[in-house]
């Protein structure tokens, strides 16, 4: 049995205090996924984790900060990800910045929420995420799913979403993706 255990969040940063591990996603970590080329050490998001076990008595819980940028005219966004296995939901709540929530299935139906300052998104068991972030400011957001998810990135690096969120002549726009 864990110990139980407090921590602080940042909720404008999205540090968390103590963190126990940092993923940091720079542009060349993005190559392929997104229709223009992209390369360098231009940091797109990082997400800070509290490390519990891995088991589906345990929530995994992280904050995500999205950092503001385009690629050609595609919002910076995370690479997305269905679960391991798949069957297993996970929660969103923005604290600070606006982006978009954009879910799939296998079968290619799909899905977009707004997040917002206190936008609490659910997603579902089946449905791969990925969020954009459509504003000039950081997008941060805090996550819990359950412990044994896991990442699976295959299918998402492959042909990606089926739309994509891009910015228009009015703000963002969501359009086909033409590799799905
Ligand atoms: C959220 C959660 C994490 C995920 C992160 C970045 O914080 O869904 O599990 O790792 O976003 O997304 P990705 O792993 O798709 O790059
Ligand atoms: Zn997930």
């Amino acid at each position: 049995m864990l110990q139980p255990f407090t921590r602080v969040l940042d909720l404008g940063t999205g540090d968390i205090a103590p963190e126990n591990r940092l993923v940091r996603r720079r542009l060349s970590d993005m190559r392929g996924a997104y229709a223009e080329d992209c390369d360098g050490a231009q940091v797109v998001y990082e997400v800070f984790n509290i490390d519990v076990p891995e088991t589906n008595s345990e929530l995994q819980t992280c904050t995500t900060r999205l950092y503001n940028g385009k690629v050609g005219d595609e919002y910076f966004m995370t690479k997305g990800h269905f679960h391991e296995v798949r069957d297993r939901s996970e929660v969103y709540l923005t604290t600070s910045g606006y982006g978009r929530l954009v879910m799939a299935t296998e079968d290619g139906r799909y899905a977009i929420e707004e997040m917002r300052p206190g936008s609490m998104n659910y997603i579902p068991g089946g449905w791969s995420h990925r969020s954009v972030n459509v504003a000039d400011e950081p997008l941060v957001f805090f996550a819990a799913y359950i412990g044994d998810s896991g990442h699976d990135y295959g299918s998402i690096e492959e042909r990606g979403f089926p739309v994509l969120v891009v910015e228009g002549p009015s703000g963002p726009e969501v359009v086909p993706n033409p590799r799905y």
